[in-house]
């Protein structure tokens, strides 16, 4: 702005006046208030799993699960240390369970997902059903629903916990409440949810058990994976996600979890995609297979050469573009289903 000296003078003296009345005038803000397009100021950022396992391995002799509640070390982004966000909207942790410890129960207002990376063997119940964990597993734990996790494995299990902690806080909406018991009452046998939800049919007097949150709380590799390589045989790979489906809440056909989308695709090996930039932020786990991710924005540009259990995160409005040489398949969550219940998801593929 070319204002005049004592026009500046008026208005520098106008704002140390308003101050202490905590005032502070637009005009100088602005611009940063209603961006011409997304400016987060989340940076993408790679954590490998061959680094990051060593912390949580001394993590599991520093602390018990029990001591800890949740024994996560949690994936900062780097422009966001101290604020345990992976996005603005969303977190990410990974979590340790060591054979025969318990993660105690309690309930909480945030949603949380579950996506197997190492062991298998582990536990984590909801509302008085198990279900047994896998490598590549997506598990549900449904908002304000009581879980603990346990492990009857003979190794670490590790798993990547996304919630939507950020979310809630931003609302100030969330409320936490611990269990009198460690672990809670199985009340129901294991696969039973699975069995009433899970394939393609619905009880007939159907109610929805956890509300707007999907009634399957586990989500097997194995289904997964099976309409995946299916589809890569014998449909058109997409340019940008080779092939991508999204897992759904059977009751409503929309995301299983109101805060957040879950995603699983497949690059065929030799796959050179398409670039495309999205209003929703991506957090990655590398399931199997090995590729990378070139990630532009602004005149700045990384690239993250990806392995099995690796993690990243591709933030808000960030050009990415997906290879694989031998081909990979990769989950993702994001928090799209906000966006779009409040109509401002947008996305741009490039050509
Ligand atoms: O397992 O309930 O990573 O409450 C962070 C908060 C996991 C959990 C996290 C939690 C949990």
């Amino acid at each position: 702005m070319n204002a005049p000296d004592n026009a500046l003078l008026t208005r520098q003296q106008l704002y140390r006046d308003m101050d202490p009345h905590h005032l502070t005038p637009l005009w100088e803000v602005l611009h940063a208030l209603v961006p011409p397009r997304p400016a987060t100021p989340c940076v993408p950022a790679h954590w490998k799993y061959g680094e990051v396992r060593p912390f949580l391995m001394r993590a599991g002799e520093a602390i018990t699960a029990e001591e800890a509640v949740r024994r996560v070390l949690i994936l900062e982004n780097p422009a966001l240390r101290g604020q345990s966000a992976i996005t603005q909207s969303l977190y990410a942790g990974l979590q340790l369970i060591l054979p025969g410890e318990i993660a105690p129960a309690h309930r909480h207002t945030q949603s949380a997902l579950r996506f197997i990376v190492e062991g298998s063997g582990a536990w984590t119940a909801v509302d008085g059903e198990r279900t047994s964990m896998h490598p590549g597993d997506f598990i549900i734990t449904p908002s304000w629903t009581w879980h603990d996790h346990g492990s009857e494995a003979d190794g670490p299990v590790v798993w990547l916990d996304g919630l939507d902690i950020p979310m809630i806080r931003f609302f100030d909406a969330g409320f936490a409440e611990n269990s009198q018991a460690k672990s809670q009452q199985v009340t129901r046998g294991e696969g039973t949810s699975f069995a009433r939800y899970g394939h393609n049919m619905a009880p007939v007097r159907h109610e929805a058990p956890f509300g707007a949150t999907s009634p399957i709380f586990s989500y097997p590799y194995e289904r997964s994976r099976e309409a995946l390589d299916r589809l890569e045989r014998d449909a058109p790979v997409d340019a940008y996600d080779g092939v991508k489906l999204r897992y759904v809440n059977p009751l409503t056909g929309g995301s299983p979890m109101p805060t957040m989308a879950t995603f699983m695709q497949k690059l065929p090996a030799g796959f050179d995609g398409q670039g495309w930039r999205q209003t929703d932020g991506a957090v990655y786990s590398v399931v199997e297979g090995t590729g990378s991710v070139d990630i532009e924005w602004g005149g700045q540009r990384r690239r993250f050469e990806f392995g099995p259990r690796d993690h990243f995160v591709v933030p808000s409005w960030h050009t990415a573009r997906l290879a694989s040489q031998a081909g990979c398949v990769l989950f993702s969550f994001s928090d799209r289903p906000v966006q779009q219940a409040l109509a401002i998801h947008r996305e741009e593929r490039l050509s």
